[in-house]
């Protein structure tokens, strides 16, 4: 039985990584997650007792994270702090897990040999124009915009220079933006849903002309599962599900989906540095390793994420006034 560590296995994709592994493999998962704000044990109940085990720790603490890898034959790393408008309000935990973090998870996989997984975002290469007609690769240039962006591009090079330097056997990969169940109500798609549950309008930074590239949470799974098993070390892999749509659509799209006027949101205050576009090409991801999507009918993925949504009010009921006070608080 391969023993795989997941880091932030509490968050949203990685609880929906978990699910999957206990689904599609004869895995045991052990979850290391710090139970910040954006951690829910919800999310990860009803699993088998047998194959899965819960710890609470941080990342950044080598005491911790030393004998969970030294017990481990794969760690794969999610955790993180993850939401751009946070990290331009309160910078530091950026710095502290996703950079500290990642540093001390890649000096226990050294000092114990254990191969690594490294999760991260199509966010390292900056923007594009609207009309460009290239897409992000695997050799696109580090570009990031927010200090979010900019500490995710530092741990990819740390796993970089690690590999390099140490002989560390591990892979990363960048996806795009994700959706689908368990996604903290912070985020664009689960905020404007539980807005037009809550009776609120959503809500669009600016004139919500930017492009966000989509892929549902279980083909960035199945991809992160993909390049565990077949990925050559050393190498990163860009995974995306061909999901680009402006901020508008996707807002016109839940009103519609849940029988409102397409028009009934509010625009408000833009976000600082707002990213434009971002667009993957996943063609070395589907070329080399054999990987498909299967979730490419995006308004079927929403609707279903919706449903998800209104049948588990009391996964996301706690967080959502706190969210939207802070939200308020920014304007937005
Ligand atoms: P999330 O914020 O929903 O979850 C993050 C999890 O990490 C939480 O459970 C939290 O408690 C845990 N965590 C935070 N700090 C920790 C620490 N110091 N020690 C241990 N656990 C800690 O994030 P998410 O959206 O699921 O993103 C997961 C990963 O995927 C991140 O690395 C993110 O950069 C990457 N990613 C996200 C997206 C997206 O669309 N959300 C796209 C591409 C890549
Ligand atoms: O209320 C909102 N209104 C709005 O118009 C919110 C919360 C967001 N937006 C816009 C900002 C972005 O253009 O929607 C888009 C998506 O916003 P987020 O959900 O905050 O995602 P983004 O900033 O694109 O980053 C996400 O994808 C890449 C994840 O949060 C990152 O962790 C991941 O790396």
């Amino acid at each position: 039985m391969r023993k795989v560590l997941v880091t932030g296995g509490a968050g949203f994709i990685g609880s929906n990584f978990v699910h999957y592994l206990i689904e599609n493999t004869d895995d045991h998962v052990t979850v290391l997650d710090k139970l910040t704000y954006a951690g829910n044990l919800a999310s990860l109940e009803g699993l088998p007792e047998d194959r899965f085990t819960f710890v609470k720790g941080d990342i950044a603490d080598a005491s911790v994270v030393e004998p969970l890898v030294a017990a481990s034959d794969v760690v794969v790393h999610y955790a993180a702090e993850s939401h751009n408008d946070n990290s331009l309000h309160d910078p530091r935990p950026f710095l502290d897990t996703n950079i500290i973090g990642t540093f001390t998870l890649l000096e226990a996989v050294r000092k114990h040999g254990v191969r690594y997984h490294h999760i991260s975002t199509d966010e390292v290469y900056g923007d594009l124009e609207l009309d460009d007609p290239q897409r992000f690769t695997e050799h696109t240039p580090y570009n990031p915009s927010s200090p979010y962006s900019s500490t995710k591009a530092g741990s990819d090079l740390l796993v970089r220079a690690w590999v390099r330097s140490f002989g560390v056997r591990a892979t990363i990969s960048n996806c795009s933006n994700n959706y689908g169940p368990y996604q903290h109500v912070e985020k664009f798609i689960p905020r404007q849903i539980t807005n037009v549950l809550t009776g609120e309008r959503p809500k669009l930074y600016g004139a919500g002309l930017n492009v966000r590239d989509w892929i549902h949470a279980n083909d960035h799974s199945s991809a992160v599962l993909t390049i565990v098993e077949k990925g050559v070390i050393g190498e990163t892999y860009l995974i995306g599900a061909d999901g680009e749509k402006d901020n508008k659509s996707v807002v016109e799209l839940i009103l519609t989906l849940t029988g409102n006027p397409a028009d009934a949101y509010d625009h408000v205050v833009d976000r600082a540095g707002h990213d434009l576009r971002y667009a993957i090409d996943s063609t070395k991801l589907r070329t080399e390793l054999g990987w498909q999507p299967r979730y490419q009918d995006f308004e079927a993925g929403l609707a279903a994420t919706i449903d998800w949504y209104r049948a588990n009010e009391a996964w996301w009921q706690p967080q959502k006034a706190a969210t939207e006070a802070k939200y308020v608080a920014q304007g937005q």
